[in-house]
């Protein structure tokens, strides 16, 4: 952990006295991250703005995940295999790892701000998943106020173990009809709403009028959400995860979402970096690792123009 003594990194109790800890840069950006779950449930830009959503009706209680914010799905994507969905990482107590495995220098760089997570199986974790594993997530705010979650997962089993992933996101946006995402055109997906059949995207950048449940497949490493009320444009981008997902579940499944306030779908947006077509599959001792990096834009950064092409261009 970083930076304990200037308060860049407070350790606090949040939501029912669940414990939760507070990223801050000096210019004025924040991040929160609940030990339950690892679930981060808010960034904050310099100005103060919330750029994720966590609904009002989010449930901060065991064992409800948290609505809203950075789910982390493992070891299980939705319903593609045996457990819960999404898996049992979202609703566990992880704990702080004050001193983890050294980082790639890129990775551990100084003048960040970030806490390490641990989540180990129990022995009833492992009576319904049985396969021994170390998940380490390490949780950045950068000096331009980027939001970093680096998840590597080893293998301490002695038998080869398989799983699926997503970083969950949850978007806040002004209004999904005003919304487009650009860097997913053309690309294959899996349709959630049709048995997850396999089709091609036509067309220009993906924008949003009913429900939208698809895995895209084979994504490049940057996507962008553009937000044209907001003049905002969040950039994704990821390492190790090669698919994406983009949800919204429109009014009647919002409805039908008990955390989830009945209007409240006009102003999220999920777009998801994950390994799912193809599952990780770690020998006895090996590691994954899969990194989400997420930065928010002003469009005054594209000369006064939401211009994707120069987002998705820019390093
Ligand atoms: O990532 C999209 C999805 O798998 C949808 O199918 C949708 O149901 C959503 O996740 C939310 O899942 P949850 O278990 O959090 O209600």
């Amino acid at each position: 952990m970083s930076t304990i003594e200037n308060k860049s990194v407070e350790i606090t109790k949040g939501i029912n006295g669940l414990e939760k800890v507070i990223l801050r840069e000096t210019h004025g950006s924040s991040v929160e991250v609940y030990l339950y779950g690892a679930h981060v449930t808010s960034w904050k830009n310099e100005q103060g703005e919330e750029l994720l959503f966590v609904s009002s009706k989010a449930i901060y209680k065991p064992p409800k995940p948290i609505r809203g914010g950075i789910p982390i799905c493992f070891p299980q994507f939705s319903n593609l295999g045996p457990l819960e969905t999404h898996g049992f990482a979202r609703n566990r107590v992880w704990t702080i790892e004050p001193d983890p495995p050294a980082f790639p220098p890129n990775v551990n760089a100084t003048n960040r701000v970030f806490v390490d997570l641990l989540l180990k199986p129990t022995e009833e974790d492992l009576k319904i998943w049985p396969h021994s594993f170390e998940y380490r997530l390490r949780v950045t705010l950068g000096p331009a106020g980027d939001l970093m979650l680096t998840s590597r997962i080893r293998n301490t089993d002695a038998k080869p173990f398989t799983f699926t992933f997503a970083y969950h996101t949850y978007f806040s946006v002004s209004d999904i009809s005003e919304v487009r995402v650009e860097g997913l055109e053309t690309l294959d997906y899996l349709d959630n709403l049709k048995n997850r059949e396999r089709s091609t995207e036509q067309g220009d950048a993906i924008t949003f009028e009913s429900e939208v449940d698809k895995i895209y497949l084979s994504t490049p490493s940057k996507i962008a959400i553009l937000d044209h009320e907001k003049k905002r444009t969040f950039v994704v981008r990821k390492d190790g995860l090669p698919d994406a997902v983009v949800w919204n579940p429109w009014d009647k499944k919002a409805k039908a979402i008990a955390d989830l306030g009945d209007d409240e779908y006009k102003h999220m947006l999920c777009v998801e970096a994950a390994a799912i077509e193809k599952p990780i599959t770690l020998k006895p001792g090996e590691e994954w690792k899969g990194r989400q990096e997420l930065s928010a834009v002003p469009s005054s950064y594209c000369s006064g123009q939401l211009d994707p092409n120069k987002v998705l261009q820019s390093s």
